[in-house]
């Protein structure tokens, strides 16, 4: 069984101070996968220490020296992928396929950020001011564990091309990805204390970043509950936020949509890592007339998806992270059922022959009114409620009908007609048409969904101040 004993601080792997222990159990089958010492208050505030001593030089690195960082540290991620898939799909249940994926784009972060890099200017002259903009300092990163390495490759390349330095608190269920992640960031001989990880829980590893004056800015993804504790605690001192939180999002299929190619994309939209996405698309929106043929066609679409093994290449849906969320999904599946909305296809308990492991049946659920608890609720499993409208204001309304405004997914034949449907919604990143990514576009909420943006510029705007001086 395998011990993460270390954290990594001031550019070494060190024996925290603290000494509580977690048990990492596996998802497929709730045995124990290995054990992780827990850093605590006294360990976060010497990595603070260390990230702020590096600041001091770090913060004037010319852009050219810090392309080179970056071409260092994606270097290492490309030689490392397979380790990273693989700890991946042990650890949280992330299917193979989701992992590649988001190993794939961990490595576009650092060539879209290296790009974004060049064409940047850190001086720019408003009126007859120079303004310059200046790294706004040592970093807070507390993430979760739905997608780890690829929240800390997103959130480090950004901050690393505006000069920052950092200190990362991952998940507390994320304990062996972050060894080898720090790993990749070590092997690219960073300069020590640039960016340093201290695995440990979050009321006390994170709870220390969000309160010690040594923080200029917390970078959160997670709930929208720890968020809220998070920008309560941040305005204290002033620390800028970047919030990524919870989702709802919409997949809105207009009646010109061609449902069969539509429905395989809705679905993958709604079931991304097993359903445990912020984005997922889990709101599904058709029009009434083409409700039953929907249904149909979902059903039997449903019926194909393979539900088992994270680790078999042709697994849709694996198991949630642990039982906690197991059971949170069990719940809201009875909470739909209670609710009157009609069950198409899954339902409470376990599919056959996964019973050991933290398994879901992929669940859809149709004739749900969007006022419901599973309409509302970020459910984080898979589970899909299909919502009947009568037009597209009717559809606009019902995709606004949300306390969230992270995504949204638009499905029409008519792109002109999609456009426009897109610019009455209220969600940080609209795709047409099926997923889409790309690493320079921001991404973020409205509403509750968060605060700031990600990628790209407005990523690298993020981490800085601009500061003017006249003469
Ligand atoms: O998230 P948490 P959890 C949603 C999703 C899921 C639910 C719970 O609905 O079912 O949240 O998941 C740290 N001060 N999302 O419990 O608690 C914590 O240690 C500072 C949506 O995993 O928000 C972890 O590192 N930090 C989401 C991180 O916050 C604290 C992704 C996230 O944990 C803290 C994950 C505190 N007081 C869950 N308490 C998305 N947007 O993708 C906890 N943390």
């Amino acid at each position: 069984m395998k011990k993460i004993e270390t954290i990594y601080v001031n550019g070494a792997f060190i024996i925290p101070n603290g000494t509580d222990t977690l048990d990492l159990l596996s998802p497929v089958n709730n045995e124990k996968i290995a054990t992780v010492t827990l850093a605590n208050e006294i360990d976060t505030q010497h990595a603070i220490a260390a990230a702020q001593e590096a600041f001091k030089t770090f913060s004037s690195t010319t852009k050219e020296e810090r392309i080179t960082y970056l071409e260092k540290i994606r270097a290492a991620v490309i030689r490392r992928q397979q380790d990273l898939i693989d700890v991946m799909v042990e650890e949280y249940g992330g299917t193979y396929q989701f992992c590649s994926m988001v190993i794939q784009f961990a490595i576009n972060d650092f060539t879209a950020m290296i790009e974004v890099l060049k064409d940047f200017d850190f001086e720019k002259i408003t009126g007859n001011t120079n303004v310059y903009l200046t790294p706004v300092g040592v970093a807070g990163i507390i993430i979760p564990w739905n997608m780890s390495n690829g929240f800390i490759c997103t959130k480090l390349s950004t901050l690393i091309a505006a000069g920052c330095t950092a200190v990362v608190k991952p998940s507390e269920l994320s304990a062996q990805q972050t060894q080898i992640i720090a790993e990749c960031f070590h092997e690219a001989g960073l300069p020590k204390g640039v960016v340093n990880f201290v695995n440990g829980l979050g009321d006390v590893v994170g709870a220390e970043l969000t309160r010690n004056p040594g923080i200029n800015k917390i970078s959160f993804t997670g709930s929208t509950a720890v968020g809220k504790i998070i920008a309560k605690g941040a305005v204290d001192n002033m620390k800028r936020i970047t919030l990524e939180l919870g989702g709802k999002s919409p997949n809105i299929i207009l009646d010109d949509a061609d449902l069969e190619i539509t429905i395989p994309a809705a679905i993958t939209a709604a079931f991304l890592n097993s359903g445990q996405a912020c984005a997922a698309g889990t709101r599904l929106l058709v029009p009434q007339s083409k409700l039953e043929e929907v249904n149909t066609l979902v059903k039997s679409f449903v019926e194909t998806i393979k539900v088992g093994l994270p680790s078999d290449p042709d697994t849709m849906v694996g198991p949630m992270v642990n039982q906690k969320q197991f059971e949170r999904v069990q719940e809201y599946i009875k909470i739909g059922q209670e609710e009157g909305a009609e069950l198409l296809i899954g339902g409470v308990g376990q599919p056959k022959g996964l019973e050991a492991g933290n398994f879901v049946k992929a669940t859809v659920f149709t004739n749900v009114k969007n006022s419901m608890r599973i309409a509302q609720e970020e459910i984080f499993g898979p589970v899909l409620s299909i919502i009947p409208y009568t037009d597209d204001k009717d559809a606009i309304s019902i995709a606004n009908d949300t306390p969230y405004g992270l995504a949204a997914y638009i499905f029409s034949s008519d792109r002109e007609r999609a456009l426009a449907v897109a610019s009455k919604i209220d969600a940080g990143r609209i795709s047409i048409n099926g997923l889409s990514h790309d690493s320079k576009a921001p991404f973020g909420g409205f509403k509750q969904s968060g605060i700031g943006r990600e990628y790209g510029v407005f990523g690298l705007e993020a981490y800085l101040e601009p500061k003017a001086i006249l003469e």
